[in-house]
């Protein structure tokens, strides 16, 4: 079908006619789309169906990666990519008069993500198939991913986002392997042949069917599955009122909940957590049931992975089917199941440790509810054999305290392995936020620093870098990303140096075409081009960097000969749409926009770019073009960022304080090759526990930040009266909690060295260069491999 490219054309028509019914003269460009992706999806299928043939042969260990959210962003190029027919395809298509990028923009993001930890899940499935590991996805199959987002009147607006419109090519429904889920009801009790017996009765039951998409590894035979599920009637429903019943039923996987720290406590979303870990069980073990029989040597050929607590009521259900389902004894259950979990933690902010109301975790699962109150009473009871009497301590340890249940607490409790995803992120978790468990369990914790995969973020978004690495160290890097190193050896060479600084120019250049088409705002693609772009939150502190630019522009007003190096500011962010604050700094960052760029005293010097709707394929676009990468979240707070590694392996310069992966990027760059600057996680930590910051000093000392601060709610900006307030407030009234005034001095002067440096061309260049090369261990499939081999216990299969 694509072994060359006459062969490709013939097979395109035939199928298009096929497809859709037309010939070609009439067909359209989704017409197109339709026909190349069947056509991908059918190639692939062969490869696909011996993967699952040989993973059956073999008996080796599997991985089940559970997953809430998976942002997968466009899938079209880079199963072309993997399947490396990319060429053959753009040059047939080419031929016919179509263009493969034209087709390309037809493909809907798939978002069913809201950020870093969505699109780690991704990155993680391109790895484990790329590396011949057997390693699947479970997931919901939302009809509504994240949000679309649109600025108006420099607002956020959300709108509904449609990627299932259009049908989604990649899938394909199983509905011979759908299951049930029952909710709501009761539970019964009785003895039978000596045993307990429980039954769950007068249940609400839904179906969950299965849609699968092959996740085809980058240049071998291994195609792995995402198995995502969707929400349905049952088939036979008794009730009384079908269509309040249908509606319910499908109500569970239509929309993802937008929000990336708290659950609000809502029955719906514990019922989305049930749905994907009841459903993924009740399919993981029916395989592995035809494959090995009795579920007592699981834990040697299964691994469960639970990506955050979102799936964490796969241990209770786990029990639930081992005991119940199964006859095994308690003892048993619990020595399988804890041998078969394994658990990532993503944050160490209180406000996102997910802890559910008894009141509605026990109504909806009842049976369940059971299971978590006896694991907690057995946990609680072991801990006051250790030290009776201490009431504290066992309080700070329960699972079920104080009405809740404490979701992370049952994770770490219920499995073999708790993971952070950076090490400084992981030692804090030992050291302070889980520290009375870290010294239960020591052998639990460790730590496996984020990836991200490199083929999308590199050879896919920025084919022209990627050329001039081949070029120069081969294509070895594609594989191997540590083979990126040998780019160093070009650190001192003009005419490599010259090459860089040409491809990033022309990716700039791009950008700022897709920034004029979208906000009609002409930059100077000579300016630095100075981007933050993720998820909106006060910790990320997109404040700091509005607060500076606010200062510059103060400076550009009163000293006429004020110079520096041009400047585009980039921001790209999505609020969670009930996050107050948030959305108050989306409407400054724009509200500073529209004063700054129309300034003719400002003119060249800075702009500053609002992206609407950031998402996978905007970042595809964004990263390539960055010269200065921000990860300015106050220290401690960002568990790991993955951004910071997508822009490092882009050439673009870290400005950042020491977080999270921050602080392995430097470790790895040298002083030299990075800019940081702020306060430690050491010091942040020390002020929480000991006080000691007064924010209102640092207003009245420092006249930058005093004007800045002043203009938020002094009429600077016109027809803005008390809009910004709250973030006023936020900086003075409660003492600025993320230490944004206590940095500013720090960050400013970092910034001006990054003007600096920007001047010395050559020595700029060869900082892009180190970078890019130490690079290659923030690739997802070292991280993959880490995992592989000290959790799960598993090995490539070929
Ligand atoms: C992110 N977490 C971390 N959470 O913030 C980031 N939360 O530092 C890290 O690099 C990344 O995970 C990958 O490890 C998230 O993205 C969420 O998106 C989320 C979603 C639902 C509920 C809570």
């Amino acid at each position: 079908m694509f072994s060359n490219k006459e062969r490709f054309k013939a097979d395109f028509l035939k199928r298009l006619e096929m497809l859709c019914g037309k010939s070609f003269s009439e067909s359209t460009p989704r017409d197109h789309y339709q026909t190349l992706g069947n056509m991908i999806r059918e190639f692939v299928s062969n490869d696909w169906i011996a993967t699952n043939e040989r993973y059956m042969a073999v008996r080796e260990k599997q991985v089940y990666y559970l997953s809430i959210e998976y942002l997968l962003g466009k899938l079209l190029r880079q199963n072309l990519l993997n399947l490396g027919v990319e060429e053959t395809v753009a040059e047939g298509l080419s031929d016919l008069g179509i263009e493969l990028a034209d087709l390309e923009e037809l493909e809907p993001d798939a978002g069913l993500g809201n950020g870093g930890l969505g699109r780690l899940a991704a990155c993680f499935l391109d790895s484990l198939a790329s590396t011949d590991l057997p390693g699947h996805g479970h997931g919901i199959r939302y009809k509504h991913g994240l949000f679309e987002q649109k600025i108006v009147d420099g607002y956020q607006v959300e709108l509904p986002e449609q990627w299932l419109r259009s049908g989604n090519v990649w899938e394909i429904r199983k509905a011979d392997l759908a299951v049930s889920i029952p909710f709501w009801g009761k539970v019964e009790t009785r003895q039978e042949n000596g045993r307990l017996v429980f039954q769950h009765i007068n249940t609400e039951v839904v179906t969950a069917v299965p849609y699968d998409m092959p996740v085809v590894g980058f240049q071998t035979k291994t195609v792995n599955t995402l198995r995502l599920w969707s929400s349905e009637p049952a088939q036979f429903p008794v009730h009384k009122d079908i269509l309040q019943y249908k509606r319910r039923t499908e109500a569970i996987s239509e929309f993802l909940y937008p929000d990336d720290t708290h659950d609000e406590g809502k029955t719906l979303r514990l019922k989305q957590q049930y749905f994907l870990v009841s459903a993924s069980l009740q399919s993981i073990l029916r395989s592995y049931k035809k494959q090995h029989g009795s579920l007592e040597e699981l834990n040697h050929h299964v691994c469960i992975h639970i990506n955050d607590t979102h799936p964490v009521l796969a241990i209770p259900e786990l029990m639930r089917i081992l005991m119940d389902e199964e006859g095994f004894s308690w003892e048993q259950a619990w020595e399988i199941t804890t041998n078969t979990i394994s658990y990532t933690n993503h944050t160490t902010l209180s406000e996102a440790l997910e802890k559910w109301p008894i009141h509605i975790f026990q109504p909806l699962l009842p049976r369940i509810y059971m299971i978590v109150e006896e694991i907690n009473e057995r946990f609680c009871k072991e801990r006051w054999e250790e030290t009776p009497g201490d009431w504290e301590r066992i309080a700070g340890l329960a699972i079920i305290a104080d009405g809740y249940v404490k979701m992370a607490h049952l994770a770490i409790v219920g499995s073999f392995s708790v993971n952070g995803v950076a090490r400084l992120h992981t030692e804090i978790l030992k050291e302070r936020e889980m520290r009375p468990f870290f010294q239960l369990f020591p052998e639990k914790f460790n730590n496996k620093t984020n990836g991200i995969a490199h083929r999308r973020w590199l050879l896919k978004a920025n084919p022209k870098l990627s050329s001039l690495l081949s070029e120069t160290i081969g294509d070895g890097w594609t594989h191997s990303a540590h083979e990126l190193m040998q780019f160093l050896k070009y650190q001192d060479n003009h005419s490599i140096l010259g090459k860089l600084a040409a491809i990033k120019q022309e990716n700039k250049q791009n950008m700022a075409e897709v920034i004029y088409k979208h906000n009609g705002i002409s930059v100077n693609p000579d300016a630095i081009f100075d981007v933050q772009v993720k998820r909106l939150h006060a910790y990320k502190r997109q404040l700091l960097n509005v607060l500076h630019i606010m200062h510059l522009y103060n400076r550009i007003l009163e000293d006429s000969s004020f110079s520096m190096v041009p400047r585009v500011f980039i921001f790209g962010a999505k609020a969670s749409p009930g996050y107050y604050y948030a959305k108050k700094i989306i409407k400054l960052i724009n509200t500073v926009a529209e004063k700054v760029n129309h300034d003719p005293k400002v003119g060249d010097k800075m702009k500053v770019v609002f992206l609407e709707n950031y998402r996978v394929s905007l970042a595809e676009k964004i990263f390539p073009a960055a010269d200065i990468s921000e990860q300015i979240s106050t220290a401690s707070k960002e568990a790991s960022g993955t951004g910071n590694m997508k822009f490092m392996i882009n050439g673009a310069l870290t400005l950042g304080t020491l977080d999270g992966a921050n602080v392995e990027i430097h470790e790895r760059v040298g002083d030299d090759n990075i800019f940081i600057f702020g306060l430690t996680a050491e010091e942040v930590l020390h002020y929480y526990r000991h006080g000691g910051y007064e924010s209102v000093e640092y207003y009245h000392h420092d006249n930058r930040i005093q004007q800045a601060v002043n203009q938020l709610v002094n009429g600077f900006f016109p027809g803005v009266h008390n809009e910004f307030e709250p973030i006023f407030d936020s900086l003075l009234e409660e003492n600025d909690q993320y230490f944004v005034l206590k940095d500013f001095a720090s960050y400013a002067d970092t910034q001006r060295r990054v003007g600096e440096a920007y001047a010395d061309s050559l020595k700029w260049q060869k900082m892009c260069l180190t970078n890019i090369a130490h690079a290659g261990y923030f690739s997802s499939d070292r991280t993959i491999k880490e995992y592989a081999k000290d959790i799960w216990g598993i090995h490539p299969v070929k």
